[in-house]
């Protein structure tokens, strides 16, 4: 740890609140989503105890089958953030369309967007899952929003996080003032920062893709995975190293804590799709935690935080970590436009 043993999230959330880089809603936003992730946590834990693994039997609108802790995460989350006051309305990559906060309710200022449990498909193999969050600005006067009122780019975000539920549970926020870690003390029940002003390595020997689609790859991004397998006797003059996690969480939270890039590119075997991730709560949050920890994202062309959305399930291709490894892979696809 670097100089912040024992800050818990509740203490940095106020120093904050206290510099005036927050307010007290959007303080109490990331400490009700803060609480949902480890009741989320509780339960992944639990594993096949819980009688929680396998297909709900349902399919969300992506037509994914939705798992048994993808419907209960989402449940946890809305049930935690919909009486608090602090927010207008949220959406979910497992919802259809956004949620309004039901009138019985105080209304805030905050729209949150969440991926409940990205990866779901390892829970059942016991691999590592995790929670994504996005905090936007509702319009003002807005207090019925649609799905309109969230497609707004990412560089509009206020606040941005994951909670990856592995050896250990981390949550990993930026609030536009860097990105910093907190380990869940389990004894205690909270979230100690372990990590403050994360920073991703300019340059890495580690990517990060799905081989399998090698043949669907557009020329660019063969041209980029090639010279990076080349290694020493080829154009990067270096040996690289791969890991696919085929968990967004873990594979970006590895990169944040030693560098390399994250690739997921728009390729041939959907053609008609930008790219598998989505941009409002999976590329968006996570671009914005890999700016602030000096890292770069970009959809192979342009940054993925200027992307201005036109639909909330959205999906783009998503290149993200080391700077100079980004760049080099954005440059390739720009040579070709
Ligand atoms: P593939 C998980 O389903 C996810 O949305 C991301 O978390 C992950 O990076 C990617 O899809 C894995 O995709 O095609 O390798 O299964």
């Amino acid at each position: 740890m670097n100089g912040s043993k024992g800050v818990s999230l509740t203490r940095y959330l106020i120093e904050e609140q206290r510099a005036g880089r927050i307010n007290g809603d959007l303080r109490l936003l990331i400490e009700v989503v803060a609480r949902a992730c480890k009741s989320i946590a509780h339960a992944v834990s639990k594993g096949a105890l819980g009688g929680v693994l396998g297909d709900a039997g349902t399919d969300n609108i992506q037509g994914e089958v939705q798992k048994k802790l993808d419907v209960l995460s989402n449940e946890i989350l809305i049930e935690a953030n919909e009486w608090g006051g602090h927010l207008a309305g949220l959406a979910s990559e497992e919802m259809d369309h956004c949620q309004p906060i039901p009138n019985v309710y105080p209304k805030g200022n905050y729209l949150l967007l969440f991926d409940p449990l990205d990866g779901s498909s390892n829970i059942d193999v016991n691999v590592s899952v995790g929670t994504i969050f996005s905090v936007l600005r509702c319009p003002d006067g807005v207090t019925e929003p649609n799905d309109e009122h969230f497609l707004q780019p990412g560089k509009t975000q206020v606040a941005a996080g994951y909670t990856v539920y592995g050896p250990s549970t981390m949550l990993v926020l930026t609030v536009g003032h860097g990105t910093h870690a907190f380990t869940l003390d389990r004894e205690q029940g909270s979230f100690v920062m372990t990590q403050r002003d994360m920073r991703i390595p300019g340059d890495t020997k580690e990517f990060a893709v799905n081989m399998s689609n090698l043949r669907h790859w557009h020329p660019p991004m063969r041209r980029y995975i090639d010279e990076l397998l080349a290694g020493k006797t080829g154009p990067r003059g270096k040996d690289f190293n791969m890991r696919w996690v085929a968990s967004m969480v873990a594979d970006v939270h590895r990169i944040l804590t030693r560098g390399g890039i994250f690739i997921y590119p728009r390729d041939l075997k959907e053609p008609d799709k930008p790219g598998k991730l989505r941009l409002m709560y999976e590329a968006n949050p996570m671009a914005f935690i890999v700016e602030q920890a000096g890292g770069a994202a970009t959809n192979g062309y342009d940054r993925i935080l200027d992307i201005a959305p036109s639909k909330l399930h959205q999906r783009v291709a998503v290149f993200l970590g080391s700077k100079n490894e980004v760049e080099i892979a954005t440059r390739y696809h720009r040579e070709t436009q």
